[in-house]
């Protein structure tokens, strides 16, 4: 017989004691929503919500509930609405595996149909925060960090915030995440519902500021957007955040052990390892879950800990991701048992990223870099080479490029940094040219820039650094003009491409 689904319902079954699984920190039943995230992947069900969880708990809190709003397809919403939001997150360290059961998120939404309900939440005064995890592409940035407006969603977003600043609400579904927060910011401040706070968790250099940046040049290119504008500057804050756990895409597989732990079936389960960090810019305009109860730091300077967290893990990552899927390892865990590929992430973070950084209070980098590689060494999330690969042209400036044009500034070539751009062009060249093959798989280029990133790849090897390095939406024309990387980054493509690492 199949196992029944996980519900409110059938909630009261879960033996705790006899399985060892986790019951949901809060009483869902209990608990209002007071919290709207904006991008409701696994990542943000594996952490923010369960801090949130954690917090309201400790807190003896029950109006931080939490409205997931997905993005692009309704799958989130189908896999979530039948279980009354709940969800478990399947634990699985090197040595053990654990599951727990999330109650803190109370009502799901996908734009294309519910928009006006998302938009009436952010306008609610019981509402206080936002939260995004919406990945590096959809922020839909132009390259000068302004609004991209040839975006055909976000202009149509921005048509209809038009009307709405006009007093003239659109009836649209949002289509963009940008675009989804700035009607809910016109609604609240219309509203006049009270201050809010928008906190970025997503894996870019200065998130809280590079937002706060992009909406205020969304509302200064807006005819009526100066109200708005200046409401938003009083009542609203953009604290920046490091946000920090290993996430894999969840498999069949690891629905199968949950299901065996829980005896329901779970099509909302999440799976992460079982280090989590979320350090936390304490600036916020009003109430805000009390997350420290939950282990997050909240401090007044964010900045070293998302610098450190970016340049270390997230670059050593992309370049483990790479290599390893360029050497045919389908998982990060195995990429980095490879004593090559190991020697190449401990040379980028030694030579070129460690200079760059100053340790945050109470960190020892080395000894971060060290935690870092054990932590991707854990045989048991699966997380694969091919899920961290994608969109490396959105993720290597936050991740890489910040260090290469730090160590230009030094004086320094970085001969080491310029391997994992040369790491990316190869992957991508290989992707393009359907010559990669990983677990029997041709694995196709999955990034925004695909077609651009193509035709630059496209052509005679010898010349090919030179054409990607011309791709100046990703390097910028600072790095693209710039003679001693563009001659570091086509000795490592002519070594890479020759001998394969
Ligand atoms: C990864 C990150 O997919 C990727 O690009 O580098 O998602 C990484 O797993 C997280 O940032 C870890 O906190």
């Amino acid at each position: 017989m199949t196992p029944s689904r996980l519900s409110r319902a059938t909630l009261s079954g879960v033996d705790a004691t006899r399985s060892g699984v986790r019951l949901p920190a809060v009483d869902p039943s209990e608990v209002t929503v007071g919290l709207v995230h904006l991008g409701l992947g696994a990542f943000h069900r594996a952490h923010q919500a369960v801090f949130t969880e954690d917090a309201a708990a400790a807190a003896g809190e029950n109006g931080w509930g939490i409205l997931g709003v997905t993005q692009r397809s309704a799958r989130v919403v189908e896999q979530l609405a039948p279980q009354d939001g709940l969800y478990g997150v399947l634990t699985k360290g090197t040595d053990e595996t654990s599951l727990r059961l999330v109650g803190s998120l109370r009502d799901v939404a996908f734009p294309g149909t519910d928009t006006a309900r998302v938009l009436a939440t952010m306008a609610a005064p019981t509402t206080h925060v936002v939260t995004l995890t919406v990945t590096e592409k959809g922020y839909r940035r132009a390259a000068d960090g302004g609004p991209d407006l040839t975006d055909p969603d976000l202009s149509a977003d921005l048509d209809a915030l038009a009307a709405d600043l006009r007093g003239r609400p659109a009836d649209e579904p949002a289509r963009s995440p940008i675009g989804l927060l700035l009607r809910g910011l016109a609604q609240r401040a219309r509203a006049d519902a009270g201050p809010l706070t928008v906190v970025c968790c997503d894996n870019l250099a200065d998130n809280g500021a590079v937002l706060a940046a992009l909406v205020g040049a969304t509302l200064d290119a807006m005819p009526d957007g100066r109200r708005l504008r200046e409401w938003i500057d009083t009542s609203v804050r953009f604290p920046g955040t490091m946000v920090d756990r290993i996430v894999p895409a969840t498999t069949d597989a690891h629905r199968a052990e949950a299901a065996a732990l829980l005896g329901l079936t779970d099509a909302g389960l999440v799976v992460g390892e079982p280090f989590t960090q979320w350090v936390v810019e304490d600036d916020f305009a009003g109430p805000r879950p009390a997350w420290e109860l939950a282990g997050a730091t909240l401090t007044p300077a964010v900045a070293p800990y998302e610098r450190a967290k970016l340049r270390v893990l997230n670059a050593s990552h992309s370049t483990l991701a790479y290599l390893g899927a360029l050497r045919g390892y389908a998982t990060i865990a195995q990429a980095v048992a490879d004593p090559d590929l190991a020697a190449a992430v401990r040379a980028l973070v030694d030579e070129d990223v460690l200079p760059t950084l100053v340790a945050p209070d109470g960190m020892e980098l080395t000894g971060y870099r060290d935690d870092v590689l054990a932590r991707f060494a854990n045989p048991n999330t699966g997380h694969t080479t091919v899920q961290v690969a994608m969109d490396g042209s959105q993720k290597l400036s936050p991740r890489l490029l910040g260090t290469v044009r730090d160590r230009l500034a030094q004086g320094a070539v970085p001969t080491a940094a310029a391997r994992t751009v040369a790491a990316w062009i190869a992957y991508v060249r290989a992707t393009t040219q359907g010559e990669l093959v990983v677990d029997g798989h041709r694995v196709p280029l999955d990034d925004p820039m695909a077609a651009t990133l193509a035709d630059a790849t496209a052509g005679p090897l010898d010349s090919l650094a030179d054409r990607m390095l011309d791709v100046r939406a990703v390097f910028g024309d600072d790095l693209a003009d710039s003679a001693a990387f563009r001659s570091a980054v086509r000795a490592a493509v002519a070594s890479l491409v020759t001998s394969r690492v």
